[in-house]
């Protein structure tokens, strides 16, 4: 860390409250700014850790209107499963608030205003759609249309989720609002703009040559929004969910939601630090004060907010410190795709906590060793099974095992008089010395993956060092080597105790509480008498238990269910086809016959060839090309099929093909043989 600080308010971004948080968000943002600040607070480093539901935005209000209830209650809802959830996960904020607090309406009222005195935005009126039936603006998200691209329907003014385009509400094909149904109209509407252009120049010195130890994906990101050039920003909306603009002439209109949620982070501190001004003084020294480190958790997708935006916000107000650094990760997907609300392609972090008890420290444990600090990573549950139970119980939970249960077993629970280092001691002292200024050198730098594969390579030294030493082998012979190879370990176990705190909070305390250990220090970290000969052990517990593989077939299944269930609901049915006649469809002649053979056709992947009976007393062969839907086809022997009798037949593959045997084609893409719903005579005719 360059300059010293005297202090460091640390934020995570606030998640939107219409849904609950997922993996997702946990390895790119909460998880990390945890590790972080727990950290700097085992350090005794003054910091704030500050979060709080994002509850604006039209997202809620889409969800509110699908749901026949308020964006209020939407909110109200999330607000609180979010809450829980991340306190059930040891994310120890040290305040957890939301956007539709009075406090929040009010600093962020005051905070445009001012801006708005100082002449800071300018005021643009421009044409925007309006529903004449239900007498508002539309926000992009409720416009629908024929999609210019696919020419699917149902795409959104923003964005077309069939093909993926993003679209403008004047690119749709007969556009209708989603309020009304009626068809938007232009009309003139003021609002108001960040001229981010005027600020260019300084973000532009800040970022490029004053932060140039950003995360090069942060960094980089900023410098292509520079290099591209910056637009003025609208930061109020039409919609009547938000917070007013406070201006006179701006009645139905709101800030809008980016302007206010950075925000966000100002008013949460002022509510902690009024409910508590004892411990955390006044807010402005955790704004406002050049010794104070600001210092930003947030996913790559948020960088702009950030990097430019908010920046320029704070520094159009004239009174703020800017972010020192934003170290936003990139993003975590889910067993190779990536993680989606609206798909319900996400591990919830309240149903994990469910599914799981007990075991939130495994989650941090694997979304920290498979952060997504420097690109895309990818989650799948045999993976997280995989490191609980060859790292977490195999190694470090192996080694206080063993630790704690020969301690008890040989010397009634107190640690053992420690005694003059072997060679071999030494040298397993001398590999975690430098624990201390090796994490640190991670931790300082946001490296929190390698930091905790650092923390991990001490049970791992521990866990060797009772395998080669075999105390177990020496209880008859000498006592006294015994008693100093367990004090060793035990002072390594104390090792552990502190190095993990940042990282598995619940183990952590766990094992000081097994080690007796009331206090301790980060300075602590690397010493080996943290543990006075003699001092009492607590009992002994397993610090983690195995996951069994019935438990992450459970998971494994629930995301199965849900990409069916996507592939089911994603499926439109195709255009009907141009109008025909009776006329015409009786000169087809379908009938039904029964299945007497069915085999795949030699060096012909798709096609199968079935012997039907069709009542004739003849059999008739067909070839169809479901082999990839059937790849069992002889059960289909006995079953009754629908065919076209009066087909010309042809040669396939040298087989003459008498007719077509009808098949669905399935939303996955699968054939489906058609057949009657009960048993008929072979050969009746299908009208
Ligand atoms: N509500 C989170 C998101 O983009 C957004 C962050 C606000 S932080 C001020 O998912
Ligand atoms: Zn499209």
């Amino acid at each position: 860390m360059s300059k010293q600080f005297k202090r460091t308010t640390v934020t995570a971004a606030l998640p939107y409250a219409n849904g609950p948080v997922h993996i997702g968000h946990m390895a790119g943002v909460y998880v990390p700014a945890d590790i972080y600040v727990r950290y700097l607070r085992l350090k005794g480093e003054p910091v704030v850790f500050i979060c709080g539901s994002d509850e604006h935005g039209v997202p809620i209000t889409v969800r509110a209107r699908k749901e026949g209830c308020t964006p209020q209650d939407v909110v109200d809802r999330y607000h609180s499963i979010i809450k829980q959830a991340f306190k059930d996960a040891g994310i120890s904020f040290d305040i957890y608030s939301r956007t539709t607090s009075e406090q929040h309406h009010k600093t962020a009222s005051d905070f445009f205003r001012k801006l708005y005195e100082k002449g800071e935005f300018i005021e643009q009126t421009t044409e925007q759609y309006y529903d004449p039936e239900a007498k508002q603006f539309l926000a992009d998200r409720y416009i629908v249309g024929e999609c210019p691209r696919c020419h699917s329907q149902g795409a959104y003014g923003d964005q077309c989720e069939k093909c993926g385009s993003t679209l403008s509400p004047e690119e749709l094909i007969n556009p209708v609002s989603k309020l009304s149904g009626a068809k938007p109209e232009k009309r003139p509407t003021k609002h108001w703009y960040l001229p981010l252009d005027r600020h260019e120049g300084w973000l532009r010195k800040w970022i490029l040559d004053d932060h140039k130890e950003w995360r090069s994906n942060v960094y980089g990101q900023c410098k292509s929004w520079l290099d591209l050039g910056l637009q003025p920003r609208a930061v109020s909306r039409d919609l009547d969910w938000g917070i007013p603009v406070p201006v006179e002439g701006a009645e139905g209109k709101v800030l809008y939601v980016w302007f206010d949620a950075p925000i966000g982070y100002i008013s949460n501190t002022q509510e902690m630090c009024a409910a508590n001004p004892e411990k955390y003084g006044s807010w402005e020294q955790w704004w406002k004060d050049p010794e104070t480190r600001l210092v930003h958790f947030i996913g790559k997708d948020n960088i702009v907010f950030h990097c430019i935006v908010f920046p320029a916000m704070l520094k159009a107000e004239g009174s703020y410190i800017l972010p020192d650094n934003v170290p936003a990760n990139e993003f975590l997907n889910l067993e190779g795709d990536k993680i989606s609300t609206s798909r319900n392609w996400a591990v919830w972090l309240h149903e994990y906590l469910a599914d799981f008890p007990g075991k939130a420290d495994t989650l941090r444990y694997v979304l920290t060793a498979n952060a997504p600090e420097t690109k895309d990573n990818d989650f799948t549950w045999k993976d997280f099974q995989a490191r609980h139970n060859n790292e977490l119980v195999a190694v470090f939970g192996n080694f206080i095992n063993r630790a704690m249960v020969l301690t008890h077993k040989y010397f009634e629970g107190k640690v053992p008089q420690h005694g003059e280092p072997t060679d071999y001691d030494m040298a397993t002292l001398n590999e975690f010395a430098d624990v201390k200024s090796r994490l640190e050198g991670y931790l300082d730098t946001f490296r929190f993956r390698e930091a905790q594969k650092e923390a991990m390579n001490l049970a791992r030294i521990g866990n060797k060092y009772l395998a080669d030493t075999e105390p177990w082998k020496l209880a008859k012979t000498d006592m006294k080597r015994v008693a100093a190879i367990l004090n060793m370990s035990l002072q390594i176990a104390a090792n552990l105790a502190i190095a993990f705190e940042p990282f598995l909070p619940f183990s952590a305390a766990r094992l000081r509480k097994m080690l007796g250990m009331n206090d301790f220090k980060w300075e602590q970290l690397g010493q080996t008498a943290l543990l006075p000969d003699g001092s009492e052990l607590g009992k002994t517990e397993l610090l983690f238990e195995k996951i069994e593989d019935d438990a992450i077939e459970a998971q494994i299944k629930r995301l199965a269910d849900i990409k069916e269930q996507n592939r089911a609901n994603e499926f439109k049915p195709a255009e009907i086809k141009a109008p025909t006649s009776i006329e015409e469809f009786d000169k087809m002649d379908i009938r039904v016959a029964k299945v007497l053979e069915c085999q795949k056709v030699p060096k012909a992947d798709k096609l199968l060839q079935f012997t039907l009976d069709d009542g004739t007393g003849t059999p008739r062969t067909i070839l169809s090309g479901i082999a990839k839907s059937y790849p069992e086809p002889e059960k289909l022997v006995g079953m009754q099929v629908l065919f076209i009798a009066n087909f010309p037949p042809r040669k396939l593959r040298g087989i003459e093909s008498q007719g077509m045997i009808l098949s669905a084609v399935d939303a996955d893409g699968q054939l489906v043989l058609v057949q009657p719903s009960r048993e008929v005579k072979n050969g009746v005719q299908v009208g």
